[in-house]
């Protein structure tokens, strides 16, 4: 199973091209972690990704949070990415039909295709959705994931939900849906050269949750426990009290919980 396999291992292997650099990067920087950066000011997003960098495999935007968005940060955020070997993740959720997210993907005032290796999206509408974005990534040798599961009390996303988004991916094709959102191993039972990518939020080592349903579990419980490849953590990183210095210190620390578990997976 892919859970035994090293992100090296899985990286030589990948159809994709940002599955394949993200799985690189994961191997050579010895990192799952991504960190969330759900902050309102360009200063501050680019104050918390240059601290963070030396942690992760994965920095995840909220582009349309950004009071004062202008190009400039994305460029600069995808300069960082080259410079600090990470990749990109704009979290944008796309809910509508395939022409709707199309047009959302590559145009507006974000133009997210330009500058985010990899993006996601909720199976809802059906496959249109999967179609629609491709004709914009695909070329672009981007990567899509679906939202398989969610880590909010009360969500939608689960049985027969679930079972049809990952069939949808299967569908779909490798090269363009490298995996999803989820709590845990969804792509159970697939061929054996199949090689989805779990992410997975709702990480953090004090809080177990805030007033909104969001649920926290710990690194561990989701790399060995569950089988997920990647943590994605917000505000148990950038909210941490301290200040700058701080926040690079908490990024370290579930970057070393995270690639302990994945190393004693390895040996399950
Ligand atoms: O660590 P937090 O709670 O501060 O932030 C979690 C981040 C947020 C959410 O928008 C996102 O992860 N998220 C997602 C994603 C990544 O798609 C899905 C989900 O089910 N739950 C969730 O929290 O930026």
């Amino acid at each position: 199973p892919t859970t035994l396999k090293t992100y090296g291992a899985r990286a030589a292997a990948h159809p994709n091209a940002t599955a394949r650099r993200l799985l690189e990067t994961m191997e050579r920087k010895k990192t799952n972690l991504c960190v969330s950066v759900d902050v309102t000011k360009s200063a501050d997003v680019l104050e918390v990704v240059r601290r963070v960098a030396p942690a992760v495999c994965m920095v995840k935007t909220h582009i349309d949070i950004i009071e004062d968005f202008t190009p400039a940060l994305t460029a600069e955020l995808a300069r960082l990415a080259d410079e600090n070997d990470f990749v990109i993740f704009e979290d944008r959720k796309f809910a509508d039909i395939g022409n709707t997210v199309s047009l959302q993907y590559s145009s507006g005032v974000h133009r997210i295709a330009e500058w985010s290796h990899m993006t996601n999206a909720h199976p809802l509408p059906g496959p249109g959705i999967i179609t629609g974005l491709g004709v914009v990534g695909k070329p672009l040798g981007r990567a899509l994931l679906l939202l398989a599961e969610m880590s909010s009390a009360g969500n939608l996303a689960t049985g027969e939900y679930t079972r049809t988004a990952v069939r949808m991916a299967r569908e779909a094709g490798r090269d363009w849906v490298v995996g999803f959102i989820a709590m845990g191993r969804v792509d159970e039972g697939g061929d054996a050269d199949e090689d989805f990518l779990v992410l997975t939020p709702g990480v953090g080592l004090v809080a177990k949750g805030d007033k909104l349903g969001q649920q926290y579990r710990t690194p561990r419980e989701v790399v060995y426990d569950s089988g997920c490849d990647v943590i994605i953590v917000g505000r148990g990183i950038y909210g941490v009290q301290g200040g700058a210095e701080a926040v690079l210190a908490e990024a370290e620390k579930y970057r070393a919980e995270g690639w302990k578990a994945y190393e004693e997976r390895l040996s399950k």
